[in-house]
């Protein structure tokens, strides 16, 4: 009684009482959800963001007159780049053999974009069998465990919305060969939506409107969860960190891996070039010495368009959102200890709420700002990070639209393009478009063929060679 009398205070105190507006209408199992709701709640830091980000929202924290773009270590090697390929694959190599490496998925999001009824991850991608984007990752890291003899422990992080449909999930696809032990799943922190009187919105009389506090929460969910304790024991020095969306992702790369071993990178970043100014990608850029990305809603529309003399975006270096992150590192920030809180960024978005009655309200238009950090700005807090080249064709596409850009469509046709790719490599030649699109449907698992070497190897081991027909699967 006493502890929900100080917590019903402290928010009278903060100007946020009416989040108990409905305390006397409430049964025990609703005051207690609420309780437990509102002691998540930093009521310091919900002021702090209100007066920062919308009363007096001021400047951007970045100087965009001091923008560079980011140097990069570029995939097409010059003769003598050669050898550092080749080496950084071997340190990658080395830290894979060694167990030093997990895989680390960020899968809290919300999906509303994709208008699918699940969890991302337990979305349908693959092109004849459907397999889901789990799946996909699990067969990748299976495969890469057999080749470098090694176990990859798999760190997911889930929200408070999808946890159980997750934890589920694995389980009844009795997680897709891997060793149950091997998976662990935790959840990420919520931060409340507040009106533009910085009010805190409620969801029901007993509930507030919660959401994941974005990817960059990750790193201190990772430490409140107990997650990187778990990696510290297992010996685990380096963190792959990739979203959920993309099945081309190379889940675990021994180059990146390698290059930010050798170069002492605390945090290392994959790039493409944008395709077109406008391409919804962060951007790597420098400001006042320090690796920074700008995320595409960010910058300045002369930036997204400024050109070199050669015809190329100044700004072409695009953020794929896959890190290689040391655990140290992760520890250092997601403990802040160190004194380093990443920001949190603002997000103007309908909210369902209640009036003043407790009514529903599905407003028609963005009522409410919830509040993300954004794990790519730990970067200017690593030492020496890096950014490196990735091939798009390779390692991009993802699933984020129902439809056009960025959809299950082009999702499904960009592997079916590289699994055409691989084949030619191996010395089969099947009919595609002028997109390198085949017009049968084909699938690999990655357990068969993970790259185009992996892949190779496995085709030329076939004997008899199966007949390339629509639906063909290896595995
Ligand atoms: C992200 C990047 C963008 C680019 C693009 C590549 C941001 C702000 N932008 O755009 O620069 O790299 O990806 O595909 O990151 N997630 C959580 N918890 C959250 C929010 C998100 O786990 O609270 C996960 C989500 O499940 C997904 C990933 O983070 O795996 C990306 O989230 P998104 O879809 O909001 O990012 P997007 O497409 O705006």
């Amino acid at each position: 009684m006493d502890s929900e009398h100080s917590v019903i205070q402290r928010f009278k105190n903060n100007g946020q009482g009416h989040v108990f507006g409905f305390w006397d209408e409430l049964g025990d199992g609703e005051r207690s959800n609420l309780l437990a709701q509102t002691e998540e709640i930093g009521l310091g830091e919900i002021t702090h963001l209100y007066e920062t980000l919308i009363r007096n929202p001021g400047d951007s924290l970045i100087d965009m007159s001091e923008l560079k773009p980011a140097p990069f270590i570029k995939l097409e090697k010059s003769p003598g780049e050669e050898v550092i390929w080749t080496e950084a694959k071997l340190a990658g190599e080395e830290a894979l053999r060694s167990g030093e490496v997990a895989a680390f998925t960020v899968a809290g999001g919300q999906g509303t974009r994709l208008g699918f009824d699940g969890p991302k991850g337990t979305f349908p991608v693959t092109p004849v069998l459907r397999h889901s984007l789990f799946q996909v990752f699990a067969e990748k890291l299976r495969a890469a465990e057999a080749n470098y003899h090694c176990l990859i422990p798999w760190f997911i992080m889930t929200s408070h919305a999808n946890h159980e449909a997750i934890e589920a999930f694995f389980s009844d696809h009795g997680f897709f060969g891997l060793k149950p032990e091997q998976v662990h799943f935790f959840r990420q922190g919520r931060m409340p939506a507040v009106d533009h009187d910085g009010r805190i919105l409620l969801e029901s009389k007993s509930s507030v409107a919660m959401s994941p506090d974005g990817h960059g929460g990750s790193l201190r969910a990772l430490v409140r969860s107990g997650a990187i304790d778990t990696m510290e024991k297992a010996g685990i020095k380096v963190i792959s960190y990739f979203q959920v969306d993309n099945p081309l992702v190379h889940c675990v790369d021994a180059a990146f891996i390698g290059f930010h071993l050798l170069r002492g990178s605390e945090m290392s970043s994959r790039m493409i070039p944008k395709a077109y100014s406008d391409e919804k990608l962060g951007h790597f850029c420098y400001e006042n010495g320090k690796l920074v990305v700008i995320e595409y809603s960010d910058m300045p529309t002369a930036l997204i368009s400024r050109m070199d003399a050669d015809g190329q975006l100044t700004f072409r270096a695009g953020s794929i959102a896959i890190h290689v992150l040391s655990t140290a590192f992760a520890r250092r920030l997601g403990d802040g200890g160190s004194g380093i809180v990443l920001p949190f960024h603002r997000a103007d978005k309908k909210v369902v709420t209640i009036d003043e009655d407790g009514n529903s309200v599905a407003p028609g238009a963005a009522n409410g700002i919830k509040f993300e950090m954004f794990v790519f700005d730990a970067l200017p807090f690593a030492k020496n990070p890096i950014v490196v080249e990735t091939s798009r064709i390779d390692e991009f596409s993802p699933v984020k639209n129902a439809e056009g850009v960025d959809s299950p469509r082009t999702c499904q046709e960009d592997q079916l393009r590289q699994i055409a790719r691989w084949l030619h490599v191996a010395g089969v030649s099947i009919e595609t478009d002028e997109t390198g699109l085949p017009s049968i449907g084909i699938e690999v698992s990655p357990l068969f063929g993970y790259d185009e070497d992996t892949f190779v190897r496995s085709w030329q081991m076939l004997d008899p060679k199966p007949r390339i027909v629509d639906g063909l699967v290896l595995k």
